[in-house]
C-alpha cells in the first residue's frame, strides 16, 4: 500500500484526538489556526516488519523529540507520553501493516484566527501507512543526484530549529521545488553563514579518508534520530565520527556522501552540483553502515534490540471475547 487511496480508504484508520476513526473521517476546519500559520509540530517513524511482527524503531526518542517540539510552541498535549506510543502502536495494528511509516501530528485548532494561539484546542493525530524509497525507487541501491538550495536554511535564532515544527518546512518546499524541476533528487541546504547543513528531509554525511563527518548542531539542522543511530553504528565499526562545521569545498572532496533520515533511511549520494561524489558509486563505508542500519531496523542485529519497540497485538474487547 502506497498512500492511502481509492479503495485503502474503505478500511484504513487514523488514531485522532484519543480515537481510532475511520481514515475519511480525519479532518479540519479550513479556519484551523495550523493551516493559516503552520503551528503544528510533526513526527516521522519507521515500523519495520521483523521476525516477531512489525516493530517501531526508536519510538521513545520520536515520542519524546514530538514533546519538546510542542513544548516550543506552548502545546500541553491532552495526552500522555505513553497514551502517544500506545497510539502510534495503534494505527500499525488497526491498518493490519506489516511495515509502515507512522505520522504523529499536534497542531493548534479551530476557535478563531489571529496570531496568538492562546485558547485554542491542541489537536492531535497519528496517520501511518506504507512508505517505500523516500529518493525514488533506485535511490538505496544507485544513490541520488544533489543540488544546491537556492534558500538558505532558517538561522537558529529566527525559529528554534530543534523544534520539528510545520512551518519551518516551508524552506524544504521551495528548495526541492527548485531542485525537482532542474532533475535533481534533493536539496542541499546552506546554513546562514554559508556552511553546509541538511537536505530538506535529511541530514548529510561525508567520508573523508575512512573519518565520518556532519555537520554539528550549530548548522541549523535537525537533529536527526537516524543520525544519531548512524553515528552509534559507525563508531561501534570502528570509524572515528566527527561533528564539525562542513563547507560545499568538503563535500566536494569528499570520498563519499550520504543522507540520513527517517523516510530515507541511508541514502548514498552520487552527485552534488553536476561534480560526482568519489567514483559516483555508492562507496563501502556507506554500504556498510546502510547495510547495519537495514539489519538493525528489522530486528536482525540483537545489540541495537533496545532500539525497536514491538507492536503489541491488539487486546480483544470484552464482547469479541465473549
Ligand atoms: N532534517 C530534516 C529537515 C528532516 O525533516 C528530517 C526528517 C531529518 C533531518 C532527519 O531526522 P530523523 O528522521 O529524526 O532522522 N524528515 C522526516 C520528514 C520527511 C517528509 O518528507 O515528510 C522523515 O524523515 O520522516
Amino acid at each position: 500500500m502506497g498512500f492511502p487511496t481509492g479503495d485503502d480508504l474503505a478500511n484504513a484508520k487514523m488514531w485522532m484526538n484519543g480515537k481510532i476513526i475511520p481514515w475519511a473521517d480525519a479532518k479540519v476546519h479550513v479556519l484551523t489556526h495550523a493551516l493559516h500559520y503552520g503551528s503544528g509540530v510533526f513526527e516521522g517513524i519507521r515500523a519495520y516488519a521483523t521476525e516477531d511482527g512489525p516493530a517501531i524503531f526508536r519510538l521513545d526518542d520520536h515520542i519524546e523529540r514530538f514533546l519538546l517540539s510542542g513544548k516550543v510552541y506552548g502545546m500541553e498535549y491532552p495526552h500522555t507520553r505513553e497514551e502517544l506510543k500506545e497510539a502510534c502502536m495503534a494505527v500499525v495494528r488497526e491498518n493490519a501493516l506489516a511495515s509502515a511509516y507512522i505520522r504523529p501530528i499536534a497542531y493548534y485548532g479551530y476557535g478563531r484566527l489571529g496570531v496568538h494561539p492562546s485558547g485554542l484546542p491542541i489537536e492531535v493525530a497519528v496517520g501511518a501507512w506504507e512508505w517505500g524509497s523516500y529518493l525514488g525507487d533506485e535511490a538505496l541501491e544507485k544513490g541520488v543526484r544533489v543540488a544546491l538550495s537556492p534558500w538558505r536554511r532558517i538561522p537558529p535564532d529566527a525559529l528554534p530549529v530543534s523544534a520539528k515544527a510545520c512551518g519551518q518546512y516551508l524552506s524544504s518546499i521551495l528548495g526541492t521545488m527548485s531542485v525537482k524541476k532542474n532533475g535533481f533528487h534533493e536539496a542541499l541546504f546552506l546554513d546562514h553563514n554559508g556552511n553546509v547543513s541538511e537536505g530538506s528531509g535529511e541530514n548529510i554525511f561525508i567520508i573523508k579518508d575512512n573519518v565520518i563527518l556532519t555537520p554539528h548542531s550549530g548548522s541549523s539542522i535537525l537533529e536527526g534520530i537516524t543520525r544519531d543511530s548512524v553515528m552509534t553504528i559507525a563508531r561501534d565499526l570502528g570509524y572515528e565520527v566527527r561533528e564539525k562545521t562542513l563547507v560545499m569545498g568538503d563535500v566536494f572532496g569528499a570520498d563519499e556522501a550520504f543522507f540520513t533520515g527517517t523516510a530515507a533511511e541511508v541514502t548514498p549520494i552520487r552527485e552534488v552540483e553536476y561534480r560526482t561524489i568519489g567514483s559516483g558509486e555508492p562507496g563501502p563505508v556507506t554500504k556498510e553502515i546502510q547495510s547495519v542500519y537495514l539489519d538493525a531496523v528489522r530486528g536482525r542485529r540483537p545489540e541495537y534490540a533496545s532500539w525497536l519497540t514491538h507492536v503489541s497485538p491488539r487486546t480483544k474487547t470484552v464482547e469479541e471475547t465473549a
